[in-house]
């Protein structure tokens, strides 16, 4: 179905993160851990009520951290609830915020053996975060991380359109081999 990097262990699919097979799926959460619009309004939607009740348990969770609930309804076994920073012109620590919640949600993937995750691209909606400026910073962080730990097995960036998924795909060529 996506295109791979990374000797397949990096995947980019257009769609609907709440459908997509995977262990665990990242949440654009707030610090609140409160179902919210955008992604989170759809995964809470999918996931059925149980996973605010989770939430409301498993948070608050600062900016740039992560926290993890079960995914209940969803095909996903977990939710991993990151929080990306509210994009305020880029001279408040939004770059290290963005990278920070990612990685405290492959942090958390790992410490539950999850073999597969999928992110939508955090903190590009309703936070307002440059797509372009947030890619990069998606792309080089999983990148490090996949170089450095052999679980997960299998990231895919899942973008809402086609148009996101190009500057992605861009952004993974660069810093990979083009896909064959
Ligand atoms: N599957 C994949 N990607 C999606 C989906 C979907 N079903 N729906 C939207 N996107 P956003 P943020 C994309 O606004 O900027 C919430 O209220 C969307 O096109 O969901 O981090 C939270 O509770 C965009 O590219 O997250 C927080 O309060 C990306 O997901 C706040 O919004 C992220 O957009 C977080 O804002």
């Amino acid at each position: 179905m996506g295109e791979s990097w990374a000797g397949g262990r990096i995947e980019l699919v257009v769609g609907d993160i709440t459908r997509l097979d995977v262990s665990a799926i990242v949440n654009a959460a707030n610090e609140g851990l409160a179902p919210g619009g955008g992604v989170c309004g759809a995964i809470h939607r999918s996931a059925g009520p149980e996973l605010a009740t989770a939430c409301r348990s498993a948070g608050p969770c600062p900016t740039g951290d992560a926290r993890i609930t079960p995914g209940f309804d969803l095909t996903a076994r977990y939710v991993l609830h990151a929080v990306g920073p509210v994009w305020q012109g880029g001279m408040s620590g939004e770059p290290e915020l963005l990278a920070g919640c990612y990685r405290a949600a492959l942090d958390l993937a790992l410490e539950a053996d999850a073999a597969s995750v999928a992110f939508p691209a955090i903190g590009t909606g309703i936070y307002g975060y440059p797509l372009d400026l947030a890619t990069r910073i998606a792309v080089a962080t999983v990148g490090d991380f996949v170089a450095a730990h052999e679980m997960p097995g299998r990231v895919v960036f899942c973008c809402f359109s086609p148009g996101d998924a190009g500057v992605y795909r861009e952004q993974l060529d660069i810093r990979f081999e083009k896909p064959g």
